[in-house]
């Protein structure tokens, strides 16, 4: 399985993948961050989508298409507010599986995630590393899937973090 998941160190705007995921927030219409890179990446045809959506719950996650981006679609998912929400872990968890079983249900080959939750939502990144690795192998060892997913950090310390939990 460990041949199914990669770890890189790059903006995720840039990948040529079939679907990126975006740590969004409720209202699904874009803000600061990767959500920021990946609206402005796409461009306006994005936000036109979204307000279709109805919003996102939570740990919940839904499907876009990708505009101008180089992946085909986006999965949007609302990670938890680590110091306000309740159940962070088990939240940031549904993250990664309901996007994970979108794009498995979709028959994509390949998604790449960033750290959800990591940067203003306040996750400890190790923790939230730990949830990020430990759901998808769950997920793709219930599932049988093959789908490829590459764990798409945005600094060289949580690609240590990741690296070290591949490997492990
Ligand atoms: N490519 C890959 N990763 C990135 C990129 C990028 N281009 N830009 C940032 N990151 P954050 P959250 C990393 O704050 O904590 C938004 O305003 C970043 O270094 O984007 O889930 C939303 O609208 C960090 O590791 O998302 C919400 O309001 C990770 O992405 C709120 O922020 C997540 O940081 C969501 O907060």
């Amino acid at each position: 399985m460990n041949s199914q998941l990669q770890v890189i160190c790059a903006d995720i705007t840039k990948l040529h993948v079939d679907a990126i995921v975006n740590a969004a927030n409720h209202t699904l219409l874009g803000g600061g961050g990767v959500d920021g890179a990946i609206h402005r990446a796409a461009g306006p045809e994005l936000v036109k989508e979204c307000y279709g959506l109805g919003g996102c719950r939570t740990g919940e996650a839904k499907l876009t298409g990708g505009y101008q981006l180089p992946a085909k679609y986006v999965i949007h998912t609302v990670g938890p507010i680590y110091y306000e929400d309740e159940h962070p872990a088990e939240r940031l968890a549904d993250c990664y599986r309901n996007s994970l079983m979108i794009a498995i249900n979709r028959g994509l080959k390949t998604i790449a995630f960033p750290c959800i939750s990591t940067g203003m939502y306040g996750y400890p990144a190790d923790e939230a590393a730990h949830i990020a690795v430990s759901t998808v192998r769950s997920v793709l060892s219930e599932t049988g899937s093959n789908i490829c997913v590459t764990f798409c950090c945005f600094g060289t310390r949580d690609e240590a973090l990741y690296r070290a939990l591949l490997n492990a």
